[in-house]
């Protein structure tokens, strides 16, 4: 079953891969295996093939649509499989500005709503005086950004630096991630955690708020 969704992911069958993952959580597969085993391998393997220029940009569209209508399905459930549902803290999420790559940071999002978390997702390409508003008029214990691209990194640490501008730094945590981000990096630039995949950021963002 999971090569199964792999495959129609790598080959961007969307209506295929939505049957397919809507069966496995019928048949009672795990969310969360599902996400591990089947899509972000799917998706992964997109992005090797792209790399080794076997893929084309067309192909990497449809490999994350695919991959989205899977998601549609495993979101609502992975949210709801958590039964002792109780908000611990408030998290305001998005993609940094210029990046359009939402896959991974909607993961880290749902899979922190399913941990507890009110989560207030800003979706993709997402300025710095947006995230400063929202951290003003939510107040959130944490802000969570994310880049996929080398060239938007550089837009987590202006997001900090407006922050610090706005007297906000002190009141808020920084979680940084996203595929090129380090560890190093979120240093660098003055964040408070780094989170190298959602399950990491479901731990940190757990401990920042106990
Ligand atoms: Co793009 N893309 N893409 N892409 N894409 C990458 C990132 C790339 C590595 C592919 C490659 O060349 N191998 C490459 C970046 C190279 C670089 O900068 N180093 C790349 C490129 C070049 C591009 C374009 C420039 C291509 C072009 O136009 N020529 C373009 C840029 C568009 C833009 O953003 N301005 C582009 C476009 C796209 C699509 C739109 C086609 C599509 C995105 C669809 C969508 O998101 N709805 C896409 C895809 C699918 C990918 C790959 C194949 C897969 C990304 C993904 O979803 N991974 C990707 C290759 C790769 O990463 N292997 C690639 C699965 C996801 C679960 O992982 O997002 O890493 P990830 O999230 C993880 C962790 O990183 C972490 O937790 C998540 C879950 O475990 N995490 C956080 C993420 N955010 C976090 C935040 C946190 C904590 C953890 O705290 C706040």
């Amino acid at each position: 079953m999971f090569e199964e969704i792999k495959k129609a992911i790598l080959e961007g069958e969307e209506e295929i891969t939505r049957d397919l993952v809507q069966k496995a959580i019928d048949d009672g597969i795990a969310p969360l295996d599902l996400l591990n085993k089947a899509c972000i391998p799917g998706v992964e393997r997109a992005g090797e093939l792209f790399e080794a220029e076997e893929f084309y940009l067309p192909e990497l569209i449809t490999a994350g649509e695919a991959t989205r209508a899977a998601m549609d399905i495993i979101v609502p459930a992975l949210q709801s499989s958590n039964t002792e549902w109780k908000r611990v803290g408030k998290v305001v999420i998005g993609t940094v500005e210029g990046d359009m790559h939402d896959i991974g940071k909607s993961i880290v999002s749902s899979m922190l709503t399913a941990s507890g978390f009110d989560v207030i997702d800003l979706g993709i390409d997402v300025s710095a005086e947006r995230f400063v508003e929202e951290v003003k008029k939510e107040v959130p214990g944490i802000l969570g950004l994310s880049a996929l691209l080398t060239s938007t990194m550089k837009r987590q640490q202006d997001i900090i630096e407006a922050l610090v501008e706005a007297g906000l730094k002190d009141k808020v945590k920084v979680l940084v991630g996203g595929a090129p981000v380090t560890r190093e990096w979120a240093e660098r630039i003055g964040a408070d955690g780094y989170a190298e995949d959602a399950v990491a950021a479901v731990k940190l963002a757990k401990s920042i708020v106990s």
